[in-house]
């Protein structure tokens, strides 16, 4: 078991305007976990990243001995286990049918999530090596996802009346959307959607964590 009381802090690497670092983070401020935030562009900053995470892909995650883990759903596992440790009420249950529900309500917002920053790629590359039938296909992907979502969305959260992981990333997928790629948010297509990022957005949690930092 770690030692949450070790001066050592966790260490969290990427900058917020990723909505898969920015899920990590929220986490991390529900459960009360310090860390240091090293907060590195992937792109703008590669020569100071290269020493730390030569892969260039974020989030990354140092643990206090030093252990370093990637890819988001696994730093969310392994912050689940450290809550459930401390006998606080993990984000995604542990197991059984309310697992699986709240991980596919998260495959829905990762689906969401991943086919918008697919678009931001796109757009990155020059005009004439853009293709818009992909642009199109990311576009309906993100959009099924979103529908998806917001017919699960019957009430307060998405799952079981609590907040869960399946919240959390949602709205980060959403402000990610809203901030990077307004024109791209389905405008009064998915209202409940749009409530609970509201609600979300402005709590200690997201506030914590602003995606312009
Ligand atoms: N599946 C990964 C996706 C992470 C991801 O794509 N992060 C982006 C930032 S939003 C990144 O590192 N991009 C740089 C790259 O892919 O080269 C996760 O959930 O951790």
């Amino acid at each position: 078991m770690t030692d949450m009381t070790s001066s050592m802090k966790h260490q969290l690497l990427g900058l917020y305007d990723s909505p898969f670092v920015r899920r990590v983070a929220v986490t991390m401020q529900c459960y009360a976990i310090p860390y240091e935030h090293v907060s590195l562009s992937v792109f703008r900053q590669m020569d100071a990243m290269r020493p730390l995470n030569p892969l260039f892909k974020v989030p990354m995650l140092t643990l206090p001995d030093g252990e370093k883990i990637y890819e988001s759903a696994y730093l969310l596992d392994y912050l689940d286990e450290l809550a459930a440790e401390r006998g606080m009420t993990p984000l995604t249950p542990r197991s059984g049918s309310e697992h699986r529900q709240v991980q596919q309500l998260m495959a829905l917002a990762m689906v969401a999530t991943e086919k918008a920053v697919a678009i931001e790629y796109e757009r990155k590359r020059p005009a004439e090596l853009q293709w818009p039938d992909w642009t199109n296909r990311l576009r309906g992907q993100m959009r099924q996802a979103l529908a998806m979502l917001e017919e699960r969305l019957d009430g307060d959260f998405l799952f079981g009346g609590r907040l869960t992981q399946a919240d959390i990333s949602s709205v980060a997928g959403i402000g990610f959307i809203r901030y990077v790629l307004p024109h791209e948010w389905p405008s009064g297509e998915c209202p409940a959607l749009e409530r609970l990022a509201e609600r979300l957005e402005a709590s200690e949690a997201f506030q914590a964590v602003p995606i312009e930092e």
